[in-house]
């Protein structure tokens, strides 16, 4: 069971699905006491929301659009619309997205961004191949401004 220095409040079922998805990936079993991550203790404390909206040290990233709406296991398609950090939009940028698991060392298909209305920019059909926790990091090359990264963080359920 977990021990006092687990100090996460880890739910007994995540964590069960946390060590099945390492022994499908291949990993090694982990020893019990060494907390897994993801949406128990992701870097930024969030999970998915439609509207969600994350900051690189330049930009900041907000969902306007998914499909399907919630992130599956398979192929997603998020439309992003990207602002500098003072809210003013950022037009003729190219994203590239690069899911990743750092869990397991291994990413997905990565993605290059169309524009379809400036400053909105389509991320079509990146692939979340297996449940567990993803860093769909994200980087914007714009003009006039450094280049930027940044990343939704998720714990894919099944
Ligand atoms: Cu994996």
């Amino acid at each position: 069971m977990m021990d006092s220095r687990t100090q996460l409040n880890v739910s007994p079922h995540l964590f069960i699905v946390s060590c099945l998805v390492m022994s499908a990936c291949g990993g090694q079993s982990e020893p019990e006491g060494s907390a897994p991550v993801g949406c128990m203790d992701p870097p930024s404390g969030q999970c998915f929301t439609a509207d969600w909206r994350v900051s690189g040290t330049a930009m900041s990233a907000q969902l306007v659009s998914s499909d399907p709406m919630e992130p599956i296991k398979g192929r997603n398609s998020w439309t992003v619309e990207l602002k500098t950090l003072s809210g003013e939009p950022l037009e003729g940028c190219a994203l590239h997205i690069a899911p990743y698991m750092p869990d397991h060392g291994h990413g997905s298909n990565e993605v290059d961004s169309v524009e379809p209305s400036p400053g909105s920019y389509e991320l079509s059909g990146f692939e979340l191949t297996m449940p567990g926790y993803w860093e769909l990091r994200i980087d914007a090359t714009c003009p006039d401004i450094e280049p930027d990264a940044f990343s939704f963080d998720l714990w894919l359920e099944s």
